[in-house]
């Protein structure tokens, strides 16, 4: 039984702001492995044409490629990350009477995400902002991983490689959009993201796609904890998701789910239509970069934040 404090709502998200300096870098203990009961989680030491099709076409439910990134670009760019002056919350979106309402899941960002601009004209100053920053963000983590590339630009190369359509920026509107996101979750608040399992799909004006997945590479994990805990179950369409009561209670009718324990530089891909949470940890703080995959059969994977 989870015995959480009640998440924060929605009226208490705007001014949120995670200080990075107030966290030491965390010890990197020893985390415990668990290996997946479910043979619908393939661990696999490279992405394939195969496997990603296995994904997408929904024979499988994810992806794991452990140690997909080298352990001193995953301290370096986590590091950077909490170098930054501040990391505004990451919020995720809810709907009330199918308006997009944002709501604080315990995870701090670097990078302006797409979602705030959901329920807004393309001529609002949300999108001027958010496509302001997505280059740039792209260009910023770049940089910040030099020597060395950064994983999200290895990861897009990688997809793209394999897939025989390609693999590409996202450009719903006509402009580039941001593929990267720092996803940065601090011990304190870890409980929120574990109480309340979520989807994630991009509404169908923007773009109707045929699944929408998520490729996150972990950069920073805390000592215990911080699993991803995965339902097979059919992934819901997008009016069934904007449909869903803002305090839809999943786990009171969900079945038994799936944990994984990702390590510092793993990636998991998975599909964000199917319900997911990420479980709690009392010390450290999570670090992962992250891109949604847009599927739509025989176009190009669009990638975007
Ligand atoms: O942090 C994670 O492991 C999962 C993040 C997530 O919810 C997503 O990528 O959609
Ligand atoms: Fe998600």
């Amino acid at each position: 039984m989870l015995t959480y404090a009640t998440p924060k709502t929605a009226s208490s998200t705007t001014n949120v702001v995670f200080h990075p300096t107030a966290f030491r870098p965390v010890q990197h203990l020893p985390l415990k492995v668990v290996q997946p009961e479910s043979p619908k989680i393939i661990t696999a030491p490279a992405l394939s044409e195969d496997l990603l099709r296995d994904l997408f076409e929904d024979r499988i439910l994810a992806i794991h490629v452990p140690n997909y990134c080298h352990s001193f670009v995953s301290h370096k760019l986590s590091q950077w990350f909490l170098e930054q002056r501040n990391l505004p919350a990451y919020t995720h979106e809810l709907y009330k009477d199918g308006v997009p309402v944002q709501e604080y899941f315990g995870v701090y960002r670097y990078g302006s995400p797409y979602n705030k601009t959901y329920g807004k004209p393309t001529t609002s100053n949300a999108h001027t902002e958010y496509y302001q920053a997505a280059l740039k963000s792209i260009r910023n983590v770049r940089e910040a991983c030099l020597p060395y590339a950064a994983p999200m630009d290895r990861l897009r190369a990688e997809l793209d490689e394999n897939l025989p359509m390609g693999a590409q920026v996202a450009n719903y509107e006509g402009r580039k959009m941001f593929v990267g996101i720092g996803r940065i979750t601090p011990a304190a608040d870890s409980h929120i993201l574990q109480v309340q399992p979520h989807v994630d799909c991009l509404p169908q004006d923007i773009c109707q796609l045929d699944g929408q997945f998520a490729a996150n590479i972990y950069l920073r994990m805390p000592p215990r904890g911080g699993a991803v805990e995965l339902w097979d179950v059919p992934a819901l369409s997008p009016e069934e998701i904007a449909a869903l009561p803002q305090d839809h209670d999943w786990r009171a009718e969900l079945p038994e789910s799936t944990l994984i324990y990702p390590e510092v530089g793993d990636l998991l891909l998975f599909n964000t239509r199917k319900p997911h949470a990420v479980h709690g940890f009392s010390q450290g703080v999570r670090i992962s970069v992250q891109c949604f995959m847009g599927y739509r059969k025989d176009s190009p994977l669009s990638l975007w934040c």
